[in-house]
């Protein structure tokens, strides 16, 4: 929703692309190179896939705008399969098969392994929403279980004690969850404060500002409407830059699980 592609099939500046594509180790999609993938299930919806195992990825994640009557009737997920949607714009109908929820810009839903979840675009106009899914890896012992939340509702804390970039996370902290969603916001001009190089890996999808960021030690310009893959153990950092926005992404990453 108002990014670059002119949608004209014309030529609308130079054929050029800011895409980077490193597999099983990082990768970059800016908007204006998507292309909509047909998904079963998915009714009068652009959908396209971003990460997923062809790039190294232990999850899916899909870019989703919902038109007029846009709906996921069949059931998203499966069987051992946990999903998490986020609106970026707009409102959404997400339903388990007992209840329904409606959420706006900045909600979220997160369905437990095996439980379906039926999306539905609430409003006449287009809802963009961030999609989810991975293979759940069980714990003996714990559970997780459904949540629904708008992150207004959360309080952010101060990143690494940094006064300038704030951290929200969905899910709770307990062990049943082998996944955690978060947002994190950088004031312009702010960083991580070192290069992280960590086991678990991160989908991210941009949702304001500009940036540069560090992937395998090289420098990349990112802003909002790019994704962005991090397999385990890339080095990942970014500054924040211009004078308006924060640079602020929602991402996934594993966690709470023992490797083999
Ligand atoms: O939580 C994280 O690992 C996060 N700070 N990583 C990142 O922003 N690339
Ligand atoms: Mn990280």
């Amino acid at each position: 929703m108002g990014y670059k592609n002119n949608n004209t099939g014309y030529l609308d500046g130079l054929l050029q692309s800011r895409a980077v594509i490193k597999k099983n180790n990082f990768a970059i999609l800016p908007h204006d190179g998507l292309v909509n993938n047909v998904i079963p299930g998915f009714k009068n919806c652009d959908c396209s896939i971003l990460g997923s195992k062809q790039i190294g990825a232990n999850f899916v994640d899909y870019i989703i705008t919902m038109k007029k009557d846009g709906e996921n009737s069949r059931g998203f997920g499966g069987e051992g399969v946990e999903t998490l949607v986020y609106v970026i714009e707009g409102t959404l109908e997400v339903r388990d098969d007992q209840q329904t929820h409606i959420l706006t810009s900045g909600g979220y839903a997160y369905f437990p392994a095996s439980q379906l979840m039926y999306l539905k675009n609430a409003q006449e106009e287009p809802t963009e929403i961030f999609l989810y899914k991975k293979r759940y890896q069980p714990l003996a012992g714990y559970d997780a279980h459904q949540v629904i939340g708008q992150v207004q509702d959360i309080e952010p804390v101060h990143y690494e004690g940094m006064e300038d970039v704030l951290l929200w996370d969905f899910l709770p902290k307990d062990l049943g969850f082998d996944m955690n969603f978060h947002i994190l916001s950088f004031e312009p001009g702010a960083s991580h404060g070192y290069v992280e190089t960590h086991y678990q890996e991160h989908g991210a999808y941009l949702l304001s500002g500009q940036g540069m960021y560090n992937l395998d030690n090289d420098w990349y310009p990112v802003e909002k409407g790019d994704y962005i893959f991090m397999s385990s153990y890339v080095q990942q950092a970014a500054y924040a830059v211009g004078r308006g926005e924060p640079l602020s992404y929602v991402y996934s990453k594993d966690c709470n699980r023992d490797p083999e």
